[in-house]
C-alpha cells in the first residue's frame, strides 16, 4: 500500500480559502477595466475573498461634477465580487487627494458641506453592501510632527475627520468604519503615534470609529519593521479592529511577507489583509515586482510563504488532520462492491462559531461513529438574516436556510471515531446552531 501525505483538510488552497479558516479574510485592490481580462479575473476569483476598488469609488470618480453621482465602474466591481461570495472595501469617501476639479477650488463652511453630502449619498448609495469604508484616507503628514496634514478638508477645521466619521455611521450604520493611512505600520514612526493618539481620543469621546487601514506599501525608504505586530496590537488595544490595506512589499520578499502574516494572525482583531493588485504588472509600483503573482499570472515565491503562512498560523486547527488508517484485517478476497455502503456507525457534528457584528465564521468538526465514514452530509438549519458567502472543505446545498453539506473527495473517507473539519462564513447573525450528520 502507498503510504502519502495529505495536507491536512483544514489547510486551504487558496489565499481566500485559507485565511477563512483563520477567521480572516484576503483580498486586492480590483480596477473594473480588467474585469474583462479573462487571465485577470481567473486568479481574482479564485484567490481572493475581499475586493476593494483601486480608483472607482474615490471622490473624482463617484461624483465628477457636483451633486452628480457616478457609479458604473465601481457597481460593476462591487456587483462582481458579491455575486461570488467575495465582500468589499470601500476605498475612499474623503481624501485629499483624487478630489475632482469642482472639490478641488472649494474652502471653508461650502467644502465642509460638501465633503458631508458626498460622504452621505455615497456611503447611502452603497449601504449594506460595504464590509468596511475607508472613511478619511491620509489625514497625516508625512516626518516628524506628529501631525496632520495640510489640504483644504484639514483648513475647514480640525474635527472634519469626526464629522466624516459621523456622517458614514448615520448613512451605513452596517459597515466597519476605518481611517486609512501609510507610513503608519513601524511603532516608533512619530506619523503613527499621531494616528494612534486621534484614535485613543476618538474612542474616548465616542466618535463612531471601528478599524484602523494600514497600507503597509513597504519599500526601501518605508521597510517592514519588527514592531509592526506592536503597531497592530496597540491599536487593537484601543477597541478598534485593525486591517492591513493595500499591502505590497518592494522585491516581494518572501520572508517579509510570511512575517506580515504572522503578524495579522497574531493580533485577534486584525480582520484580515488586501494586496494591493494581483500581479506585478497591476501594480501602480510594478517595475518594484511587490505583489504575488508575476505579470504572466504565475505564483511567486510570496505567494507560497502567504499561503504556508496563513495554513500554519498561530491559531492551530482544533483536530488533528485526518489520517488514511491501514486496514487491520487482511483485504477481503472478493472484489469490494464499487460504491462502499455507508458507515454503519454514524457520525455526528460540532460547530464552533465565531461572531462578529454583521458576520460570522463557522467551523463544523465531524467525527466517524463506530465505522468509517466513506461519505457524510451534515444539515446545519441558519437562522433568518444569516447568509453564507464563502466556505470551505465541503459542498453545500445552498446559503441560507436549511442547508446540506457534503463532503469533497479528498475528506469523505473518515475512519472510525476520527474526525475531520469543514467551514464557511457569512453575513447575519448564525447563533448557536445544532447540525445533525448522516453518513452516505
Ligand atoms: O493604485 C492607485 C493608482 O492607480 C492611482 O493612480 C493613485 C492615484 O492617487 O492611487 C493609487 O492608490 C493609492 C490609494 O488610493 C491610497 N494609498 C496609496 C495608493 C498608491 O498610490
Amino acid at each position: 500500500m502507498a503510504l502519502f501525505v495529505t495536507a491536512p483538510a483544514s489547510a486551504g488552497t487558496t489565499l481566500g480559502a485559507s485565511a477563512a479558516e483563520k477567521g480572516r479574510y484576503f483580498g486586492t485592490a480590483v480596477a473594473a477595466y480588467k474585469l474583462s481580462e479573462n487571465a485577470y479575473t481567473t486568479i481574482l476569483n479564485r484567490e481572493f475573498n475581499m475586493v476593494t476598488p483601486e480608483n472607482e469609488m474615490k471622490i473624482d470618480a463617484t461624483e465628477p461634477q457636483q451633486g452628480r453621482f457616478s457609479y458604473a465602474s465601481s457597481e460593476q466591481i462591487v456587483n462582481h465580487a458579491r455575486s461570488r461570495g467575495m465582500q468589499v472595501r470601500g476605498h475612499t469617501l474623503a481624501w485629499h487627494g483624487q478630489q475632482p476639479g469642482w472639490m478641488q477650488s472649494m474652502e471653508g463652511t461650502a467644502l465642509r458641506t460638501a465633503m458631508l453630502n458626498h460622504i452621505t449619498q455615497v456611503a447611502t448609495h452603497f449601504k449594506g453592501q460595504i464590509y468596511s469604508w475607508d472613511v478619511v484616507n491620509e489625514a497625516f503628514a508625512d516626518g516628524n510632527s506628529g501631525g496632520r496634514r495640510d489640504s483644504n478638508l484639514q483648513r475647514t477645521g480640525n474635527d472634519w475627520i469626526e464629522a466624516a466619521f459621523r456622517a458614514a455611521r448615520a448613512a451605513d450604520p452596517g459597515a466597519k468604519l476605518c481611517y486609512n493611512d501609510y507610513n503608519t505600520d513601524n511603532w516608533t514612526w512619530a506619523k503613527t503615534q499621531g494616528v494612534y493618539n486621534m484614535v485613543r481620543d476618538f474612542k474616548a469621546r465616542g466618535v463612531p470609529i471601528d478599524c484602523v487601514g494600514f497600507q503597509s506599501h513597504f519599500n526601501n525608504d518605508s521597510p517592514y519593521a519588527s514592531n509592526y505586530r506592536t503597531t497592530l496590537s496597540s491599536f487593537a488595544a484601543l477597541g478598534v479592529d485593525v486591517q492591513i490595506t493595500e499591502l505590497d512589499i518592494q522585491g516581494a520578499s518572501a520572508d517579509t511577507y510570511r512575517r506580515v502574516v504572522e503578524d495579522c494572525l497574531a493580533v485577534a482583531r486584525c480582520n484580515g489583509i488586501t494586496v494591493w493588485g494581483i500581479r506585478d504588472s497591476d501594480s501602480w509600483r510594478a517595475s518594484q515586482t511587490p505583489l504575488l503573482f508575476n505579470s504572466n499570472g504565475s505564483k511567486k515565491p510570496a505567494y507560497d510563504a502567504v499561503l504556508a503562512a496563513l495554513n500554519n498560523g498561530t491559531t492551530p486547527p482544533t483536530t488533528a488532520p485526518p489520517t488514511s488508517v491501514p486496514p487491520t484485517t487482511a483485504p477481503p478476497t472478493t472484489a469490494p462492491p464499487t460504491t462502499p455502503p455507508p458507515g454503519q456507525g454514524g457520525c455526528t457534528a460540532t460547530v464552533t462559531v465565531n461572531q462578529w457584528t454583521g458576520g460570522f465564521v463557522a467551523n463544523v468538526r465531524v467525527t466517524a461513529g463506530s465505522s468509517a465514514l466513506n461519505g457524510w452530509t451534515v444539515t446545519i438549519t441558519l437562522p433568518s438574516g444569516a447568509t453564507v458567502t464563502n466556505s470551505w472543505s465541503a459542498n453545500s446545498s445552498g446559503t441560507t436556510g436549511t442547508t446540506n453539506w457534503t463532503n469533497v473527495s479528498y475528506n469523505g473517507r473518515v475512519g472510525a471515531g476520527q474526525s475531520t473539519e469543514f467551514g464557511f462564513q457569512g453575513t447575519g447573525t448564525v447563533g448557536s446552531p445544532s447540525p445533525t450528520c448522516a453518513a452516505s
